[in-house]
């Protein structure tokens, strides 16, 4: 086992934290309250991230992309998280709708496909989870069958991320129904391929500026060539996909967690109890210290895991990200809960932003994968 994972930040990086926290403060935190009240898409987030060109920063150059990479990527989603977790899953859900395409697409499926991401033309979700396949996705029933020279789809995904924002979606769906996992084909499916729809969203408790919705499939026909990859390596890419995207997870997590804690330090600054500034107090000054730690922990592995992906070198990989995702969602939770605490009854109140970082936070510890299942994949990798 290798436990090894060297990263360096470059003034690179540093520059596209400045540049994206200077937009996201300015551009995007003024509707993050508003977003989340009333359950609409952050239309404003979506524009000015595209046109700063944060939307979809790790697309390769060869497709018009900027070509960053994986750390730049949870730099811009961290950034754009500590303001607004729902407007963080415009550049993390594109990057894991594209992924499989990047890593296991045919050079003319990745050509018509994304450049239009890059361009800030369309977006992608990403389509593996049904109702009764969550943890266990490979017990999924979404059917494709190969008809002449199209597939046909029939089945419905269920909580897909910017679903009926998005043009493009990635889509797992079982192609052999006897080879389990290995007779599951990834596809690309468009909005307006036929038989394909997107039911109502979703009524959540956080990220409600982020429409989640089901897919159905309804004798859907896309050409032969949206397969990604052959038949039967659907699954692999799926999961491979979540080994390079769980870090950008933990970067969200990372995100609001900082989001949670440079609001309570300024409001503990300003709030006097016992005729002083609750700072003055060791249990105040030990909370944010431990608040702090935390986060701080969590952004080096986050970072460690999305340098593992970036460097080809697979060893452990798995174990990393899922390792970066559980812990950075964790601390989240903590963190953003301790927040909430640190304000007291105002903290309760949506007059503050702890309140909607909290709700917010709780996806993190489900979504790609719940922390149960990251330990499952932590523990196999130790075991095996
Ligand atoms: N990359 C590539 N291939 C992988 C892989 C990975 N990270 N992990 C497993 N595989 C391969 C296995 O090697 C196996 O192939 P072979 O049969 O050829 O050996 C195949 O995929 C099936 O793997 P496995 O038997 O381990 O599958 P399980 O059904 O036991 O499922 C878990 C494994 C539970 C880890 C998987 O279903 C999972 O990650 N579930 C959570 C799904 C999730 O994150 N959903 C969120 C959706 S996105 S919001």
């Amino acid at each position: 086992m290798s436990t090894t994972g060297l990263y360096q930040l470059t003034e690179e990086h540093d520059a596209i934290r400045a540049a994206v926290r200077e937009i996201a403060e300015r551009a995007i935190e003024p509707f993050a309250a508003e977003v989340d009240a009333e359950s609409r898409y952050p239309i404003e987030a979506q524009k000015a991230l595209t046109a700063a060109g944060f939307h979809a920063t790790h697309i390769p150059e060869a497709y018009g992309g900027e070509g960053a990479d994986a750390i730049a990527t949870c730099i811009v989603i961290e950034e754009v998280a500590r303001v607004d977790m729902s407007a963080s899953l415009i550049p993390a859900v594109n990057k894991l709708g594209s992924m499989p395409i990047i890593l296991s697409a045919s050079e003319e499926l990745k050509q018509k496909v994304l450049p239009s991401i890059a361009e800030g033309r369309a977006m992608i979700s990403y389509g593996l989870s049904e109702r009764e396949a969550g943890s266990d996705a490979a017990a999924m029933r979404t059917r494709a069958r190969r008809d002449g020279d199209t597939w046909v789809l029939n089945g419905t995904k269920a909580w897909i991320t910017n679903s009926g924002v998005s043009e493009w979606y990635t889509v797992m769906a079982v192609t052999d129904p006897e080879k389990r996992a290995n007779g599951i084909s990834a596809f690309v499916v468009h909005r307006d391929d036929p038989g394909f729809a997107v039911g109502p969203k979703e009524r959540k408790m956080g990220i409600k500026g982020s429409p989640t919705c089901e897919l159905y499939f309804t004798d859907c026909t896309i050409p032969a060539d949206r397969i990604i990859g052959e038949p039967g390596t659907g699954f692999k890419t799926a999961l491979r996909t979540l080994d390079f995207t769980r870090p950008t997870i933990g970067a969200q997590a990372v995100g609001v967690a900082q989001g949670a804690l440079d609001a309570a330090v300024s409001y503990a600054r300003e709030r006097k109890q016992f005729g002083r500034a609750v700072t003055d107090f060791q249990g105040v000054q030990f909370m944010l210290a431990d608040m702090s730690m935390q986060i701080e922990a969590a952004r080096h592995l986050v970072y460690v895991a999305a340098a593992r992906g970036e460097s080809g070198d697979d060893t452990d990989l798995g174990r990393l990200c899922a390792a970066a995702k559980a812990f950075a969602s964790d601390v989240a939770m903590k963190v953003t809960t301790d927040a909430v605490q640190l304000f007291g009854g105002a903290g309760y109140t949506q007059d503050f932003p702890v309140e909607r970082m909290m709700r917010d936070a709780k996806i993190t510890q489900i979504y790609e994968g719940t922390n149960q299942i990251q330990r499952l994949v932590i523990a196999r990798s130790l075991l095996k």
